[in-house]
């Protein structure tokens, strides 16, 4: 049987074989791997762990934190800030930038993550995860905010753990997208997939169809025709998928393929849309691309956006090359 191949080695390969990861970014992605183990264990532990519910607080987007949102805020603030591999990280839990304690040095590196992406999942046992991006930090003086307003194109590093029936590290540094599974008799994550690509063509998308009556015409365009099935435009029935955590939602489009949607509406006109984008949109973006589909926001393409705002949001659709072309044709 072939040797199971962990993160460890692989990171070591592709910084040798590819000079892709330095030192100190392979530590990095150690590390934030380390944080996610210890976040799926917080996980799994449910009720008997007394970590599930609201933590009666809100974060900076006016949410209701769950008790587990809080503890991955701290599980990664803690193992990431000592390695003197990173200047700042950024959180959606976070309003400011968390820079590094003088006590530790300071790296060349900026971390963003949403600690726990699907919040609203926790407490009935459906799938969530966290979502990291990395940027290299800017040359210069002091790191601030204004240093991780960098174009998702700017990524060095981006990846997911989705805490599903399985615990699985999703990641790219560049070179495509690499699928790693939790061996928990081990305690490592071990190689299951390489170069994963998304198929060009799909028959499921996935969108809150609870939002119909609010969307922009070519949205609607769009789903109609997938709703019209063999006897409509696109000559083929298509099948629907809502889980309501975007980690779930795109792990499952870049294992079997599909198109996910979560557009602008009328409800909040000057809203762009729900997802954030440095820390949602744009790493969930790379993957996407880097196994062969596409992510815009219904205008361009989402890592080509320069971004203003630390917790700026953005329109998002993303998957299968040939279905967001089309929607996004539709667009302009
Ligand atoms: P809705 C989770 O709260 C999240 O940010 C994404 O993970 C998910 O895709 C979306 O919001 C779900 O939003 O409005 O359907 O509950």
């Amino acid at each position: 049987m072939a040797s199971k191949v962990s993160l460890t080695r692989y990171l070591v390969e592709q910084q040798r074989v590819n000079g892709l990861i330095p030192a100190q970014l392979r530590l990095l992605l150690e590390v934030v791997a380390r944080s996610c183990k210890s976040i799926s264990q917080a996980v799994n532990k449910g009720a008997l762990g007394g970590v599930l519910g609201t933590a009666e607080s809100e974060n900076v987007q006016g949410e209701i934190q769950k008790k587990l949102d809080i503890i991955a805020n701290e599980v990664l603030i803690e193992a990431n800030e000592w390695g003197g591999n990173l200047a700042a990280m950024a959180s959606e839990e976070m309003e400011g930038i968390y820079v590094v304690p003088n006590r530790y040095p300071q790296g060349e590196y900026l971390l963003l993550f949403d600690p726990l992406d699907g919040s609203s999942n926790i407490d009935v046992n459906v799938s969530i995860g966290t979502i990291f991006s990395v940027l290299r930090k800017p040359e210069g003086s002091q790191v601030s905010e204004q240093d991780f307003l960098q174009a998702g194109s700017k990524q060095v590093a981006a990846g997911y753990c989705v805490y599903g029936p399985q615990t699985t590290l999703v990641l790219t540094v560049g070179n495509g997208v690499a699928m790693f599974t939790l061996d928990r008799e081990q305690g490592s994550f071990v190689l299951t997939q390489e170069n994963v690509q998304v198929p060009a063509d799909t028959q499921e998308f996935a969108i809150n169809m609870s939002n119909m009556r609010h969307w922009d015409a070519p949205i609607k365009r769009y789903v109609d025709e997938c709703l019209a099935g063999k006897e409509g435009p696109r000559g083929k029935d298509f099948n629907m998928r809502w889980i309501a955590s975007m980690v779930a939602d795109v792990h499952r489009i870049l294992t079997r393929g599909g198109i996910f949607m979560y557009p602008w509406d009328k409800r909040e006109p000057t809203k762009p849309g729900k997802l954030r984008l440095m820390y949602e949109a744009n790493p969930m973006g790379w993957l996407i691309e880097q196994a062969g589909g596409a992510a815009t926001n219904g205008k361009e393409r989402i890592l080509a956006i320069n971004p203003t705002q630390l917790h700026q949001r953005v329109s998002v659709i993303l998957g299968s090359k040939n279905e967001v072309e089309r929607v996004t044709g539709y667009h302009s």
